[in-house]
């Protein structure tokens, strides 16, 4: 059996022919926006995961070796509960998979029966997965999924009836406001069986200056990283962004607990977007949000399970307490929400 993946489309969740927001669309709506934004969703093109790919090796983003040691080392943890009945084990937000290949070997180890479903954004991210899943794992049940999230939600609904463990690493929901997050994680509520667990990767408040250094890195990869975005107008839509007019900046907001991120136009200028059939002006200094990369405090963590239908089983943390795994069960016995 080989690994092999497919790409979400339209059709596939819409049927009846209900349209989504595509890429151009967003764009257009985004840069209408006052103030202006993009959505980081939109990050992960062929060179936009190669650059996250970079990010997570900085010696200043502090959060893939964190995840590293806890998966290492407290990866018995998870497979404890997983022994028996055969299982999915879904994964959100997988990119290359470094730290779900640690989980992957231990349960083939353990001999537990399970299928692998990966769900990414970037085409260019799951074609590597795959790729080097079929190689090191040539006896993985493999099917993997390129979508967002919650298309990626839609599309589980059909393949939840087994027992289910869902992996949400890296910080991955950091992206999401409160108000996304919660309904994420209500409706994966939902679809998912009493009993199941969910093993979700929170990046911890902390000295804002280390916060700050792993987004303001000192070799610009995370400012390329940033920029890479308006590269990726620039060639699917006909954009004509000049790069060197804008400059990246990351701040955190102690209120909302967010590194924000964001473009700055650094002149009066505007932009043509071929594929929108307009122009849009910017004017000098004005900002482009592009990110959120929210961080939690373990009280933010409580409520937010507490909220979704969830209870905490256990909270795996790396020795420094910078970051921490939460395992959590769906309850449905007790009402919610
Ligand atoms: C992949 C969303 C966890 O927000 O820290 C890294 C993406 N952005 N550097 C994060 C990112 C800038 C990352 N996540």
């Amino acid at each position: 059996m080989s690994a092999t993946y497919h790409i979400l489309t339209q059709k596939d969740l819409h049927p009846a022919g209900q349209q989504e927001h595509d890429f151009s669309t967003d764009v257009l709506i985004g840069l209408s926006q006052m103030p202006k934004q993009l959505s980081s969703k939109y990050f992960y093109d062929e060179r936009g995961s190669q650059l996250f790919q970079e990010i997570m090796e900085l010696p200043e983003y502090y959060l893939t070796s964190c995840e590293f040691e806890i998966i290492s080392e407290q990866k018995e943890k998870i497979s404890q509960d997983m022994a028996g009945e055969p299982f999915n084990l879904i994964e959100f937000g997988t990119g290359d998979g470094r730290k779900t290949k640690i989980l992957l070997k231990n349960f083939l180890k353990k001999g537990f029966e399970f299928y692998y479903i990966p769900i990414d954004i970037s085409e260019a991210a799951m074609k590597t997965l795959i790729k080097s899943m079929n190689k090191e794992f040539p006896e993985l049940k493999t099917e993997g999924i390129v979508a967002e999230y919650f298309n990626g939600l839609k599309w589980l609904k059909n393949t939840a009836f087994r027992k289910n463990l869902v992996l949400f690493l890296g910080s991955n929901l950091g992206n999401f406001d409160k108000a996304h997050s919660r309904a994420f994680l209500h409706n994966l509520w939902n679809i998912l069986n009493n009993g199941d667990s969910v093993v979700i990767g929170f990046d911890l408040k902390k000295d804002i200056d280390l916060m700050l250094k792993a987004y303001n890195d000192s070799q610009g990869v995370t400012a390329e990283f940033n920029l890479n975005l308006l590269r990726r107008i620039n060639r699917e839509l006909g954009g004509n962004f000049d790069l060197e007019k804008f400059r990246f900046y990351a701040g955190y907001d102690v209120f909302t607990g967010a590194i924000e991120s964001y473009l700055v136009s650094l002149e009066q200028q505007e932009v043509f977007i071929e594929k929108i059939g307009q122009s849009f002006v910017f004017n000098s200094w004005e900002p482009i949000h592009t990110e959120y990369s929210y961080k939690y405090l373990e009280s933010d963590i409580e409520e937010l399970a507490g909220r979704t239908g969830f209870f905490i089983k256990k909270q795996l943390y790396d020795s420094k307490s910078y970051f921490v795994d939460s395992v959590w069960i769906v309850n449905k016995q007790d009402r919610h929400v």
